[in-house]
This record gives structure tokens, C-alpha cells and sequence, in this order.
């Protein structure tokens, strides 16, 4: 079966389909794609970008050039979702129209690709929209739940972190939780606004610090909203991964936990220790090192010991909280800044998984394949 096969899945890689495509070149400002000189196009994600933006091609969109950065680095099966910022720029009524017709899009560039092998799996399944933005109905973003729970290659949805303008944590966001997790649908978590670069200090870094630091910073911040209220306490079952290896999180869960014990608001308003529910999470393996990947998958496996009380086994923790790890590309971003044959950026992270001290053979198989099928219901 195509089980044996120990596919290569990647569960981080975006697009902007063409009819996201054509509204990012209807606008003046950010986000937008802009022509420039000699018929090239440029795209401007946020405001301050350095440089005028980047360059922009069929990279982004043409399913065609998915496939062959997909053949080229040896990845069989990939759950594609939109790039950021989403739909977060638009009013409510647009977002709402273009969430029905971009998720139709996403089912129909994943069924009429090509198949895995000889298998009933496809090359191509897709993470989906919610019209998440100020002044949507609920009802409106419960629509596009289900729209994507009934879309046959749509195997979850990919959100930021501002929810309908009030974050995360907003109470108004119960029902689509519930929605989500009634249809077993994951929910692909990932940063767009960051840090200013302008944060304490003004030299030109380029897009680094807001992309290093600031994406993740912003994840873990939206990730403690979530944990803070009690979202995973009423939803136990919502499945939710995240971005960047957690972003900052995993670093930070002791510190979360301590200052939750230690501030009147907040100390007695969960079931658990705040390091129970980095158990409850899945991440992507989007880390570029072996001892950044190997942190993670122990201090998400620690989480059981706020459960039960089991001690630490070191190696075995490892081995099990590797399961909660899958191997992601970022894909159309991070592309070589000069001409090479595979993209650094992919071939770090597949080194970075393949070195993790106390992973073993089928550890590693998991990470690069086998825990997404397992995620993913494959
Ligand atoms: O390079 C970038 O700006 C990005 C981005 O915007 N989103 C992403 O997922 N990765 C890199």
C-alpha cells in the first residue's frame, strides 16, 4: 500500500491562486502586487517592507510550478494553503465572498492534480479560508467551516492571529471552534504581522527581524491567548498546528506557566498547568536545526507529566513527542538568493530532521511523512 512508501509530506507551502492574485493587483496599498520594470511583478506583503517588495511570479500561484518544487526536492504529498495575510485586509462582504470562491478553487487545483503514486492519495491536498475578519456573522464563518469539511481535499483551514479583530480569544469565536472540531478539521496557525522592524532600534535589517523573531513571537502570543482562554479546556478535541515549530512557545512555557500561577487575574482559571496544552498542539518542524526540533518534541511531550505525573525519560521523550511533528518547506518563500539546484531552505530542514540526537529511523519517517498522514486522516 502507499503506506510502505514513506511519502515526504510537506504541511507548511502557500499560494496565492490566481483570484487571490488578481485582487492583490487591484489594490494601491499593502498587501499588493505591483508591475514593474520589463513585465515583472513585485508583491508587497506589509507597508514597510524594505526594498519595494519582492518579486513575484508563478511560484506563487501556477500549480504547475508547485509540483516541480515539490519533484525537485522529493516531496510526494503537500497541503497547500493561502500565503498571508489571507482575507484579513477586506470588508466583511468581500471576505465572505471571496473565502466560497477561493476555498472552491483550493478543492478544485488538489482534485484535478496529480495522484501519489498508484495510490488512492493525491500529490495535493489543501488547508482552507474562514472570512475571519471585523464585522462577519458567525454564521458566515460556520458556512465556510462546513464548506470546507464537505470540500473532499480539504483537510483543514489556515488562520492568523487577529480572529475578528479582537484576537484569538474572543468568546464570539466559540461556535467555530465547536464547528471545527465537530468536523475534524486542523487548523494550521501562522503569523503574518510580527514585530515592527522598527522595534527598539533603526538600522536596515531587511526583513529579518520581523520574519526570525517577530513571526514567532506573534504565534506564541496568539497561541497563550488561546491556552489562556480555555479554549483547549472547552474544545479538547480541537487539533491545532502551528507555524515556525511553535514560534517562540516552546521556549517560553515555563515562564508562561510561572507567571500564570503568579498573577491574581489568570491563577485559577485553567484546568491545568499552561505546559499541559503544548501537549494538545502539533508543529511543524519549520525550525532549521537539529537541537531546535529535538527541544521542542521533549517539552511537548513533557506536558503528560502535568497530567499524570510521570517523570522525565529524556531520549523517550523525545520519541514521543516527536509524533506531534511534521515536516513543513515554507514554500514559495525563502528561495535561494543565487541561482542553486535544491532550495537551502528545504534541505536544512530535511538535515535538521534526519540529525535530531534521540530520534530514531522511524521517528524521523514520521516527522517527514507519517505523522501528517496520520494528522490529516489520510
Ligand atoms: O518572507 C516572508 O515574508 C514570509 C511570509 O510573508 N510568510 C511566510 O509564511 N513566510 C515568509
Amino acid at each position: 500500500s502507499s503506506m510502505s512508501l514513506k511519502p515526504l509530506v510537506d504541511v507548511h507551502t502557500h499560494v496565492y491562486l490566481p483570484r487571490y492574485a488578481a485582487w492583490l493587483r487591484s489594490r494601491s496599498v499593502a498587501p499588493k502586487i505591483m508591475s514593474a520594470e520589463g513585465g515583472e511583478e513585485r508583491l508587497l506583503i506589509l507597508e514597510n517592507e524594505p526594498s519595494g517588495g519582492r518579486p513575484v511570479g508563478p511560484q506563487y500561484w501556477d500549480r504547475k510550478e508547485k509540483l516541480r518544487f515539490m519533484d525537485l526536492h522529493g516531496i510526494d504529498i503537500s497541503f497547500v494553503s493561502t500565503a498571508n495575510p489571507w482575507l484579513d485586509f477586506l470588508s466583511a462582504a468581500d471576505a465572505h465572498e471571496l473565502t466560497l470562491g477561493l476555498n472552491n478553487d483550493l478543492e478544485e487545483y488538489c482534485s484535478t492534480g496529480p495522484s501519489y503514486s498508484d495510490s488512492v492519495l493525491k500529490r495535493l491536498y489543501g488547508l482552507g479560508l474562514l472570512p475571519l475578519v471585523p464585522g462577519i456573522t458567525v454564521e458566515a464563518i460556520v458556512e465556510a467551516v462546513n464548506q470546507i469539511a464537505a470540500a473532499p481535499h480539504l483537510k483543514g483551514l489556515i488562520m492568523g492571529t487577529k480572529g475578528i479583530g479582537k484576537g484569538l480569544d474572543d468568546e464570539a469565536l466559540d461556535p467555530v471552534w465547536q464547528a471545527i472540531e465537530a468536523a475534524s478539521l486542523v487548523v494550521f496557525l501562522h503569523p503574518h504581522y510580527g514585530v515592527d522592524s522598527n522595534a527598539w532600534g533603526d538600522k536596515d535589517n531587511g526583513h529579518v527581524l520581523p520574519l526570525a523573531l517577530g513571526f514567532p513571537f506573534e504565534t506564541a502570543t496568539a497561541t497563550a491567548r488561546l491556552i489562556l482562554s480555555g479554549v483547549f479546556d472547552r474544545f479538547p478535541s480541537l487539533r491545532i498546528l502551528l507555524a515556525h515549530s511553535g514560534g517562540a512557545l516552546p521556549q517560553l512555557s515555563s515562564r508562561l506557566a510561572s507567571c500564570i500561577d503568579h498573577d491574581p487575574v489568570v491563577a485559577s482559571r485553567l484546568k491545568h498547568d499552561a505546559r499541559f496544552y503544548l501537549g494538545k498542539l502539533y508543529f511543524d518542524a519549520v525550525a532549521y536545526g537539529p537541537e531546535e526540533l529535538g527541544f521542542v518534541s521533549e517539552v511537548v511531550s513533557r506536558s503528560k507529566r502535568f497530567e499524570t505525573g510521570s517523570t522525565i525519560k529524556g531520549e523517550a521523550d523525545r520519541r514521543e513527542g516527536s509524533q506531534r511533528m511534521l515536516f513543513g518547506t515554507d514554500h514559495p518563500f525563502f528561495p535561494p538568493l543565487t541561482s542553486t539546484e535544491k532550495w537551502k531552505s528545504v534541505v536544512e530542514n530535511l538535515e535538521a530532521i534526519a540529525s535530531v540526537p534521540g530520534w530514531g529511523e522511524s521517528e524521523k519517517d514520521g516527522v517527514r511523512g507519517g505523522n501528517a498522514l496520520s494528522l490529516f486522516g489520510l
